[in-house]
């Protein structure tokens, strides 16, 4: 016989449980698309307590969509080594690209985060952050992503860690909040603020995104296509080698300083 209330009460019971084991962590990470999944696997392998936050139902950011929803992902050989890791199969294309299957990426990616033990937190918005008397960034403030979209008037809660992530892509919701928030805020940029992403070219979006991927703000770290948007870097498109690899690049530099 099942019981409908002890199934309400095993839901209810077990998510409380999560909220409450993770108030207080070592990283967090707002968005779950490629460069959000890879950083988040890292940190939490090298022994950190990481959790992540994703706005949509599902992980996985632009990576299902691959190039005008034809559901394939390219990469360059660097980024190759990383899938390799996580048995994710690529063919290789001509010199130095190879293909893969955008679904799988997200599911095997995903898959191993949660086995290094991230915890994932979907339908949550980031909207604001936590900051400390020197205006360093501690935390982040979240609400249901349908309260967001329903516009209630609704007050979030809060959620504390030594090192934030932004990686929420285009949009760099994270930085912006900073940005339009803090008072007198600078950012570590060429020009101190939000630079903007410049039109197509993959080869130097993709070099920049890794030389750019960094502490962007005390406390605050940006990686994957929000490092292009602060830092006036070009756009790639479909090419999703560099999102892997400063996914790993912001994991390394947080495991360095927090460890
Ligand atoms: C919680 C949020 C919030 C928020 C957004 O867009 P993404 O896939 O980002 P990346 O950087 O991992 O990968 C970028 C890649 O997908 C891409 O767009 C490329 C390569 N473009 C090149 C081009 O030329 O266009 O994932 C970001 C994730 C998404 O799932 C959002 O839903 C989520 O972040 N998100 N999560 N709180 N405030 N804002």
């Amino acid at each position: 016989m099942l019981d409908e209330i002890v199934i309400s009460k095993a839901i209810i019971e077990s998510y409380m449980k999560d909220l409450m084991d993770n108030l207080d962590v070592d990283v967090i990470i707002a968005g779950g698309g490629p460069a959000g999944l890879i950083a988040s696997e890292a940190l939490a392998k090298a022994g950190l307590k990481v959790i992540l936050f994703e706005k949509k139902l599902n992980v996985g950011g632009g990576m299902p969509g691959g190039g005008i929803l034809f559901n394939k992902i390219v990469v360059q050989e660097e980024a190759k080594k990383i899938l390799d890791e996580f048995n994710i199969k690529l063919e290789k294309y001509q010199e130095n690209y190879y293909i893969g299957e955008s679904l799988e990426c997200v599911s095997k990616l995903t898959a191993a985060a949660i086995d290094a033990g991230v915890k994932i937190f979907n339908a949550i918005s980031v909207e604001d952050v936590k900051i400390d008397k020197d205006f360093k960034v501690t935390g982040v403030v979240i609400n249901w992503s349908a309260v967001v979209v329903a516009k209630l008037h609704v007050d979030p809660i809060t959620f504390q860690s030594r090192a934030v992530i932004d990686a929420t892509g285009h949009d760099c919701e994270v930085v912006k909040v900073v940005m339009k928030k803090i008072p007198g805020a600078k950012l570590n940029t060429k020009t101190g603020g939000i630079m903007g992403e410049l039109p197509m070219h993959a080869e130097i979006g993709e070099k920049l995104l890794i030389e750019t991927t960094k502490e962007v703000y005390p406390g605050l770290y940006i990686a994957g296509m929000a490092v292009n948007a602060v830092s006036g870097g070009q756009r790639m498109g479909p090419i999703f080698g560099g999102m892997i690899l400063s996914g790993r690049k912001v994991a390394e530099l947080i495991i360095e300083k927090l460890k």
